[in-house]
């Protein structure tokens, strides 16, 4: 943090933590709010600190059932980028990338956004022309893209198997310079602090239970910790939305899904930039630790549960270890999933619900991570406004049954 001195760090160190202050204030329930945020995620945290930030909106709650981040912000493997296919995505997931790019002086707080560069790889002639489409589409709507030769992977990515005998051979590539990674828990960590100290209050342990609903207006929502009242309730829970919209008597164009991802034992500097791969259903990056971040495709059935299925973490790792033959030998040291919640086209929904003063914010699904900044900011825009921001105009519940679908399975990852 930006304000630590080493003297500072020295006497924290001797004092084994006694004395710390708190980041953040641990607040009882207000008996009202002028808006609550349900779910203490990154997204959720985002929307609070924009509200108070940019709408002057203090008198706010974020509701957590667990801890916060401890929901799929702390457990996605950090990848941002911006290349996504339609203009209307280009426009959402660019202004997150816009925001990531000055997060840590904003919240002065390190997120580590760290733009390493994101390789998407090409392993046959229909995925190769499907990726350049992708790349004259991003140039078009401003979005920094490029096809990269094996040539160019070798020095990008030296460890990786360009072996043209191998069983899915690589062509080629996409790279987005401007993306990368960044620290998922300090983006938590960051907004809460932020927000908290704007006046907004956090309140771990405080699942909500219920909505309160009455001539179809929110009154307010029902919580383990008793009823708190708001005419504004934004929902941000993930995989846990149309858990939270059945309360509303609401169904959602959603499914639930896990998504698993695992480390590796630390090891030095071998992954200079983040490597993808569609075909096969394999990504990797490093942290700064020196751990492999590797993750999967969804498991394919519909489930609650934060651990998945061995079968799906077994050919990931087969994946990795073609795409990269140096990790063969590597021990694995943590493996778990998260819930993501995803809609038929791939893409979010940010949304006014039939219910007055109610919204969602969801359907992030795999890809949701890279889009906080953007997502709090423009969500904390619709909340405040009661209208959509023109970014996530087309994103709106009504697309379902418009039809005008921002389809997006190309681009969301391995994991769709
Ligand atoms: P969350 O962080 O899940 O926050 C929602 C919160 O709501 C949770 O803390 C939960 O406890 C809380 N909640 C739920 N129900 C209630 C209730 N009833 N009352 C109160 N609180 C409640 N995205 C990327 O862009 N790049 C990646 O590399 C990437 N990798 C991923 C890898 C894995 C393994 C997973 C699981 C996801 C990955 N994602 C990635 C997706 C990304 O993690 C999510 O889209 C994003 O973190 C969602 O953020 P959020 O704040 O909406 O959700
Ligand atoms: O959205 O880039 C992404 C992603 C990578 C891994 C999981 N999601």
């Amino acid at each position: 943090m930006a304000n630590y001195s080493i003297f500072a760090l020295g006497r924290n160190a001797l004092q084994r933590h006694r004395h710390w202050p708190r980041v953040w204030r641990s607040p009882k329930p207000r008996p009202s709010y002028d808006a609550i945020i349900v779910g203490g995620g990154g997204h959720g945290l985002a929307t609070a600190y924009y509200l108070a930030k940019q709408h002057g909106m203090d008198n706010i709650a974020v509701l957590e059932k667990g801890w916060i981040g401890g929901g799929n912000t702390g457990r996605n493997t950090t990848i941002v980028r911006s290349n996504y296919l339609n203009p209307e995505s280009a426009a959402i997931y660019d202004h997150a990338l816009n925001l990531w790019q000055g997060l840590s002086q904003e919240l002065n707080f390190n997120v580590m956004f760290s733009p390493r560069g994101v390789i998407n790889l090409a392993h046959d002639h229909h995925e190769a022309r499907e990726l350049r489409r992708r790349i004259y589409a991003n140039q078009l709507a401003g979005v920094d893209a490029e096809w990269v030769t094996p040539t160019q992977l070798r020095a990008l990515c030296p460890i990786l198997n360009l072996d043209p005998g191998m069983r899915y051979p690589i062509l080629g590539g996409t790279l987005q310079r401007r993306g990368g990674v960044a620290r998922h828990d300090a983006v938590a960590w960051g907004y809460a602090r932020a927000a908290d100290r704007l006046g907004v209050d956090i309140i771990q342990n405080c699942e909500v239970t219920g909505m309160t609903i009455n001539d179809g207006r929110v009154e307010g929502v029902q919580t383990s910790q008793g009823e708190i009242l708001a005419p504004r309730v934004g929902v941000v829970a993930a995989g846990h939305s149309s858990v939270l919209a059945a309360m509303a008597g609401l169904r959602l164009p959603l499914e639930s899904h896990p998504l698993q991802a695992l480390v590796s034992e630390p090891v030095k500097p071998i992954m200079p930039t983040v490597v993808m791969s569609n075909k096969v259903h394999a990504y990797m990056s490093q942290s700064d630790k020196g751990e492999l971040v590797i993750g999967a495709g969804i498991d394919g059935y519909n489930s609650y549960a934060q651990r998945g299925s061995l079968p799906v973490i077994e050919e990931t790792i087969r994946a990795i270890v073609e795409l990269f033959p140096i990790t063969s030998r590597l021990k694995m040291m943590r493996q778990w999933a998260g819930i993501v919640d995803v809609c038929p086209d791939a893409s979010p929904i940010i949304s006014a619900t039939p219910v007055e003063g109610l919204f969602f914010n969801c359907g992030w699904g795999t890809g949701g991570f890279k889009a906080t900044p953007g997502s709090g900011h423009l969500f904390a825009h619709t909340l405040a406004k009661g209208e959509a921001h023109p970014i996530n105009a087309p994103f709106a519940l009504e697309r379902f049954y418009s039809g005008a679908l921002v389809a997006e399975h190309g681009a969301a990852a391995v994991a769709h």
